[in-house]
């Protein structure tokens, strides 16, 4: 496995972070989760916007100008062969000393991996997940701001710990006030009565790229898109839950709180959508050839 590593392709063991990165000593960094299908890297254009705005977002300037990462991620799937792949671009402020000023880091570290897709096991797209509110709330947005995609993710992992504590893949975060924001990986929508209904971005969410799409599929699919504020009592009376992300894409919820999510089945505007956005990934993306 060959690893882009501050602009060159080095063999995985070779690949090594200084332990005065200030990536690894304080999360201080920005990061993409990518997805390719057949040699077609899924919204690519979109996940490089969202990794430069999240660098601005923490003032990282990036030292290549977009199109020079897009060719980056598309030469590292290349040197690794790979025609399905998931891609994770990583761009850390970089190596200092042991203060937290980051005028200490002259020069960002960015590496992009591009492996195999793990994913969770098929039979849970036509059964349904169960998932479960944690007790930890989402980051406040006037703190770090979830649209920020950023190292610091220990607010998710505090919220997937619990959920795993429970027994359950996934967790549904609120806000300080109770409402649903997201999951610790993935967005979360919720169908209604045709409706087709997703916290906003100011909710305190990850603004996510499977988000946008499925939203966009919403009039094809016979739903009507919509973006608005959410709590659990919305989600126990839903006809549909589902969560959306890079990794997972669309997969439906049939269980929340030890509660059934309408019948307990996976719904047929869930299965439209899963079926409309694997037309997509199948046709739209940025091109390579092996
Ligand atoms: N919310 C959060 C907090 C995320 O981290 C999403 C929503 C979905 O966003 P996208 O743009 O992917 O639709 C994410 C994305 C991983 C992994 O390795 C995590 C994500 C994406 C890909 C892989 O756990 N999270």
């Amino acid at each position: 496995m060959l690893i882009y590593f501050n602009g060159k392709f080095v063999k995985k063991e070779m690949a090594r972070v200084s332990v005065f990165d200030h990536g690894l000593l304080y999360g201080d960094g920005v990061f993409e989760g990518i997805r390719s299908y057949n040699c077609l890297v899924f919204k690519l254009k979109e996940h490089i916007d969202r990794l430069y705005a999240s660098a601005q977002g923490i003032s990282l300037k990036i030292p290549m100008n977009k199109q020079q990462m897009q060719k980056a991620v598309i030469d590292t799937l290349k040197a690794n062969r790979l025609k399905d792949a998931y891609i994770r671009l990583v761009v850390t402020r970089g190596e200092g000393d042991l203060g937290l000023d980051p005028r200490n880091c002259v020069k960002p570290t960015i590496f992009i991996i591009t492996d195999k897709i793990a994913l969770y096991p098929q039979e849970l797209y036509k059964k349904g997940l169960t998932i479960v509110t944690v007790p930890t709330r989402r980051n406040i947005p006037e703190a770090i701001n979830p649209q920020i995609k950023s190292l610091n993710y220990l607010n998710n992992i505090l919220g997937k710990i619990e959920a795993i504590n429970a027994g359950v893949p996934e967790a549904i975060m609120l806000d300080q006030s109770g409402f649903v924001t997201e999951c610790t990986g993935d967005n979360i929508f919720m169908i209604k009565n045709k409706e087709l209904m997703t916290p906003p971005a100011y909710a305190g969410i990850l603004n996510g790229i499977t988000r946008s799409c499925v939203l966009d599929l919403a009039p094809q699919s016979g739903l009507k898109p919509k973006e608005c504020m959410m709590t659990r009592f919305d989600l126990f009376n839903a006809d549909e839950v589902f969560l959306t992300g890079s990794a997972a894409e669309i997969i439906p919820v049939v269980k929340m709180d030890s509660r059934l999510i309408a019948d307990g089945k996976v719904g047929p505007y869930t299965l439209k959508l899963i079926e409309n956005f694997r037309k997509l990934t199948k046709k739209e993306g940025a091109r390579y050839a092996l």
